[in-house]
């Protein structure tokens, strides 16, 4: 198929898909679940922390860090025995979290299989004294809830049986053109002697599709770091998703273009959403790692959470938050904490979010963070402290949220709605409260009177009725 077919086929299958896109688009807020057999060195390797072994510093990425053998790292298979996993918990954690919808990882990068899969022994039934599928029990808990859900597969990378995930064979492409190939990801320390050709023909497109008959109704299917897939393995990719799950959406780490949602960057808000074509998603770790680390205790408060959230989607964007169950299946306390506290906000300003579109401002106010990157906050030591004047704004049909993270004045002015600048307001209310508030529109702005109890522990909400 020439690439122009392939991108005009491609083009009807994703405009088939405007209704899902639309969903996605009000669901806002999601789970993201980095879970394997990585939980179990939880970022430590023969005594030495991923640090000490080099990049990148994430936990699941301890069998490339380390260089450790398919075979050896195979055997962690046999420890895996996650006896207080609770799909029920998880599910109702995601309920409670406000969280719309659960992506987790059905194969990482390391090959290993966390359901029932006939196409490889190297998963949780078949090398696992476990032996319980546990994408079966979280689908099933998803139902029960009411969360949509999803499913990461790593179709690229994979260190168990990929090859060199065909490193070589787009290196020397590469090389023919005068272009740079970046060596991330690939086994180059213990490949599997097979092709690359027969790891996607007896692996990777029989599980893909394997997965999507398991799981009717998926909502989303999550691949990961295509760095060298050609674009006929992408379009493959898309399309095998397609012809089982037309509704579906992809994201566009398919590779090459053929994706129906974009993702700026893991940990990474765009600075410029306008220039994001197509509907976007932020995935983002509640520490600074995606699967267990055992010494990352550097967690995001819930207002860093909260900044996030509110950061993103008054850009438009969707936010997918990982959390990194332990090798037992148990979800970090500090996690369970964070997250419903955030549950707790959305269940009163949840107005301000889920449904809403970008208005004219996303932010108005003096602090201005930019975070690139899981290892950003971190290395830049950020800091959610934010000023009485700044504001986020999320717009519904005759109706502006404004949304602080901060309660350190009552009388506000938010500028953005100076007289005769910004739209005519008819009246203003706060989320989750039936007191009166006292507001004028004046030459400066809105001034508003809020009243001296809260009902949000962090911040507030404002709805702003507006005459068009
Ligand atoms: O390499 C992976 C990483 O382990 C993690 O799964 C993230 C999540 O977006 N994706 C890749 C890096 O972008």
């Amino acid at each position: 198929m020439s690439d122009e077919a392939m991108r005009s086929a491609w083009q009807e299958m994703n405009a088939s898909k405007a209704e899902a896109l639309e969903a996605f688009g009000d669901a806002k807020y999601g789970m993201f679940i980095h879970w394997g057999l990585y939980a179990i060195p939880a970022g430590i390797w023969e005594g030495k922390t991923m640090e000490e072994m080099g990049r990148p510093r994430v936990a699941e990425w301890i069998q490339y860090v380390a260089k450790i053998p398919r075979d050896e790292y195979a055997k962690l298979a046999g420890q895996f025995n996650p006896t207080l996993f609770d799909a029920d918990s998880i599910a109702k954690l995601a309920k409670d979290a406000g969280m719309k919808y659960v992506v987790i990882t059905s194969k990482h990068h390391d090959g290993f299989a966390m359901y029932d899969s006939e196409v490889s022994k190297f998963d949780i039934m078949d090398a696992s004294p476990y032996q319980k599928d546990v994408v079966e029990a979280l689908y099933n808990a998803c139902q029960k809830y009411g969360i949509d859900f999803g499913i990461y597969y790593s179709h690229n990378i994979d260190w168990a049986d990929g090859g060199d995930c065909q490193y070589a064979v787009i290196k020397a492409m590469n090389d023919a053109q005068g272009e740079k190939t970046q060596v991330f990801g690939p086994n180059l320390w213990d490949p599997s002697p097979n092709t690359f050709e027969a790891y996607l023909a007896e692996k990777a497109m029989p599980q893909v599709k394997e997965l999507l008959r398991k799981f009717p109704g998926m909502k989303q299917l999550w691949y990961d770091m295509a760095r060298y897939i050609t674009p006929e393995q992408s379009y493959a990719f898309y399309k095998i998703a397609y012809d089982e799950q037309p509704h579906m959406i992809v994201n566009e780490r398919v590779g090459n273009g053929f994706g129906d949602f974009d993702i700026p960057g893991d940990n990474k808000i765009p600075e410029n959403a306008d220039a994001i074509a197509k509907p976007w998603q932020t995935v983002g770790t509640l520490n600074n790692s995606w699967g267990y680390k055992s010494y990352d205790q550097d967690w995001k408060s819930p207002k860093e959470l909260l900044f996030w959230l509110v950061e993103i989607v008054s850009k438009g964007g969707n936010y997918m938050l990982n959390i990194g169950p332990t090798a037992t299946g148990e979800v970090p306390d500090e996690s369970v904490r964070n997250l419903r506290e955030v549950g707790s906000w959305l269940a009163i300003n949840g107005d301000a979010i889920y449904g809403t579109s970008r208005w004219t401002t996303n932010h108005e106010g003096p602090t201005r963070i930019a975070v690139d990157g899981t290892n950003a906050r971190q290395e830049q030591k950020l800091k959610v402290d934010f000023t009485a004047s700044d504001f986020w704004f999320t717009a519904k049909t005759n109706r502006v949220y404004a949304i602080s993270l901060e309660q350190k004045e009552k009388n506000i002015l938010i500028r953005s709605f100076a007289e005769n600048q910004g739209p005519h307001v008819s009246g203003v209310k706060l989320l989750g409260s039936d007191q009166t508030v006292g507001w004028r529109q004046t030459a400066d702005g809105l001034n508003v009177r809020l009243p001296v109890e809260l009902p949000s522990k962090i911040g507030y909400a404002l709805e702003i009725s507006i005459l068009n």
